[in-house]
């Protein structure tokens, strides 16, 4: 039995307001291409299907036109998890109609834990692997209560809480393996920071500072495998027995395109070792970031070549040194501008004072709060110990907005 598992696909994303619907358009087509050549029996996705609680409607048409023409390959069961980006309501809604099609979803934590756990059944009827589908994992949903609580307590039991969530679906799935005399894997999914895991500039940043990290080891050795999502780039938190983040397939942002995306396949013979296999997700489209001295940039724009196998034009976005913003600065780019290889979304200028100034398309949407609230720092020439402690405590207000406003 082989799986599939992939993550953090963030339909609806945008950057820079240009939206990336047509890169999820190949992904999707190039992964339901890549289930059928590699035979694929189940397909797990660990949170993080849509870019927002509420996605634009076309980023749900994208994942429903999905689903249907999954039922067209050779995967008989899917499981798909929400992650801090999903709304559990969003994803829920029609989960019935999906069940019908063996295809699970969860959408938040069940508030009766033992239907979290999916037995896999194969064309015979007989029992070939225990899913325990485990979500993004919300205080609320696990039944916690802060009132009073310093913050490292309620990190400490949020950790708890997630560690004992897991232990009992592990020894549930565990007590019905032991009922069967066939190898049957076990595997747990996960949208959640591992301790020691590289980060990258979208994902959002809920836990702050290493107490909320969930430390890799607290997770069963029941589990034959964990997929993981929630960090973008692939990584492998644990060796024996695996778990992994696939990362997510399209980069979302120009910082994120520096490395490879990738799914996993996991293969489970018979009591042999599983297999493990990453394949690259083709870059539908690049992005590019020039950096450096306006004669550089002019240098690099002039010679720009798309060497990307598919159709959409590169997207670039540049960061000049040592220059003032001016409208003839601005001509001076554009006028390398107007080939159709590519597709200018940004451009910032970093005047001699070191003050970063936007003068092109960076607009207050653009930014996420941390960047006005660094960008107010640096204007103010706040800088050592005070900018370090000025913006973990901003981080850290950051985090109880979210978790205030979390629904
Ligand atoms: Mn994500």
């Amino acid at each position: 039995m082989k799986i599939l598992h992939t993550s953090d696909w963030h339909l609806g994303h945008q950057l820079c307001k240009h939206s990336r619907r047509e890169e999820h358009d190949l992904f999707i087509n190039w992964l339901l291409t890549t289930i059928d050549r590699n035979d694929i029996s189940v397909l797990i996705i660990s949170g993080d299907i849509f870019d927002s609680g509420f996605p634009p409607n076309y980023a749900l048409a994208q994942y429903y036109d999905f689903l249907r023409r999954l039922s067209d390959t050779c995967c008989r069961h899917a499981i798909i998890v929400g992650g801090n980006h999903d709304m559990p309501s969003t994803l829920n809604a029609p989960r019935a109609l999906l069940k019908y099609f063996q295809i699970h979803v969860f959408g938040g934590a069940e508030s009766e834990i033992a239907h979290q756990m999916v037995p896999i059944f194969d064309t015979d009827n007989t029992l070939e692997a225990i899913v325990c589908a485990i979500p993004f994992l919300r205080a609320r949903e696990l039944k916690l209560n802060h009132v009073g609580e310093s913050y490292s307590d309620k990190d400490r039991n949020l950790i708890q809480a997630m560690t004992t969530h897991y232990n009992q679906l592990s020894e549930m799935a565990t007590a019905l393996k032991q009922t069967h005399n066939h190898y049957i894997p076990i595997i747990a999914t996960g949208h959640l920071f591992t301790a020691g895991g590289k980060i990258s500039d979208t994902e959002r940043d809920l836990y702050i500072g290493q107490s909320k990290h969930l430390p890799a080891n607290y997770l069963s050795k029941n589990f034959d495998y964990v997929a993981l999502g929630h960090l973008h780039q692939f990584q492998c938190p644990r060796e024996t027995p695996p778990i992994y983040y696939s990362g997510s397939p399209v980069p979302l942002s120009f910082n994120e395109s520096t490395h490879d995306q990738y799914i996993l396949m996991i293969d489970f013979n018979d009591n042999a070792p599983v297999s493990i296999q990453k394949e690259t997700v083709p870059r539908f489209r690049s992005l590019v970031k020039m950096k450096g001295h306006l004669k550089k940039i002019q240098w690099e724009l002039t010679n720009f070549s798309a060497h990307a196998p598919y159709d959409l034009a590169p997207w670039v976005e540049i960061h000049i040194r040592d220059e003032t913003p001016s409208p003839e600065l601005h001509e001076k780019i554009t006028a390398f501008c107007e080939a159709p290889a590519f597709e200018l979304l940004k451009v910032i200028c970093k005047p001699p004072s070191m003050q970063t100034v936007d003068f092109q398309s960076q607009k207050l949407h653009d930014l996420s709060p941390l960047d006005v609230f660094e960008k107010r720092c640096e204007a103010g020439n706040i800088s050592g110990d005070a900018y370090e402690t000025l913006i973990s405590t901003f981080k850290e207000l950051l985090f109880l907005c979210e978790d205030e406003n979390a629904l």
